[in-house]
C-alpha cells in the first residue's frame, strides 16, 4: 500500500512537471519554512446571510498564487523582529519582553504599520482581503476553514472559555483547506485592504465576546494607526 502510494506522488509530480514544462511555468513551488503555498484558483467571496459589508457573494479570480504563513506571527517571532530591526515592541509588554510562556501566543497590539514594517524585513507582505478569505475558503468556498458547519471546538472564540488568544498551532481540526491554523478566531488579522478611506479590513474574529460567528467572510474595520489586545496578523509572500 505504502509503495503504491509512493508510485502515485511519482506519477503525480512528473505529470505537474511535464504541465509546467508544457505551460512553460514552474508548477512547484518551493518550500518556504512556516508557510503554505496557495495555488490560484476562483472562489465564492463573501455571504449573502451576512452583515451588509459581507454581501454580495461573489465569484472571484485569484490569478497569481502566493505563499501564506501556516501560523499567526507569535509573539517570539514578533521579539526576534523587534530585537534585529530595532522596532519597537508592542506597548503591553514590560521591558521589550513578552509575558513569560507566551512564546507561542500570537502577537497582539500591533498597528497596521508594525505588522507592515515586520512583513518588509522578511521580504513578505500583508495579505489583501481576497487572498485571506481565499486562503480560508479555498475554491469550494467553504464558510469556515474546515467547512460550512460551525465546530466550537475547531476555532478559539469566547464559546471556549478563555478570557484570551491560544497558542498559534493548537486546534488542529480548524485547519484550512492550504493548512493554515486559526484563520478562524484566536485573534483578528490586519489586511491591506481599505475598505474606506483610513480604514482597513481586519479577518477572522477572535476570542472576545460579543462577536459574531468567525465565518471567513466576516470583516472588521480598523484604523491603521489602532493597537488592541485581540488583533494580531499573517504575512504573505508572493513567487519569485
Ligand atoms: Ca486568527
Amino acid at each position: 500500500m505504502r509503495a503504491h502510494h509512493r508510485n502515485s506522488l511519482g506519477w503525480l509530480g512528473g505529470l505537474a512537471l511535464l504541465v509546467g514544462l508544457a505551460t512553460g511555468c514552474s508548477s512547484t513551488p518551493r518550500i518556504i519554512p512556516g508557510m503554505v503555498w496557495v495555488e490560484p484558483g476562483t472562489f465564492t467571496m463573501g455571504y449573502d446571510e451576512g452583515a451588509p459589508n459581507e454581501k454580495p457573494a461573489r465569484q472571484v479570480v485569484v490569478s497569481r498564487g502566493y505563499y501564506i504563513d501556516i501560523y499567526e506571527v507569535t509573539n517570539q517571532q514578533y521579539y526576534n523582529f523587534c530585537q534585529q530591526a530595532k522596532h519597537p515592541a508592542p506597548p503591553h509588554w514590560k521591558d521589550g519582553k513578552f509575558p513569560e510562556g507566551q512564546e507561542l501566543y500570537p502577537v497582539v497590539n500591533v498597528s497596521l504599520e508594525d505588522a507592515r514594517a515586520y512583513a518588509r524585513f522578511y521580504g513578505k507582505r500583508l495579505p489583501t482581503e481576497i487572498e485571506w478569505e481565499y486562503a480560508a475558503r479555498g475554491p469550494d468556498g467553504r464558510l469556515y476553514p474546515w467547512g460550512n458547519t460551525w465546530d466550537p471546538e475547531a476555532a478559539h472564540t469566547f464559546e471556549s472559555g478563555k478570557q484570551g488568544p491560544v497558542a498559534v498551532n493548537t486546534m488542529p481540526k480548524g485547519r484550512g483547506p492550504f493548512g493554515t491554523y486559526h484563520q478562524a478566531g484566536n485573534v483578528w488579522e490586519w489586511t491591506e485592504t481599505e475598505a474606506q478611506p483610513g480604514l482597513f479590513v481586519i479577518k477572522g474574529g477572535s476570542f472576545a465576546p460579543l462577536e459574531d460567528r468567525p465565518r471567513a467572510s466576516l470583516r472588521g474595520l480598523a484604523k491603521a494607526t489602532v493597537k488592541r489586545d485581540n488583533l494580531g496578523f499573517r504575512c504573505v509572500k508572493d513567487p519569485e
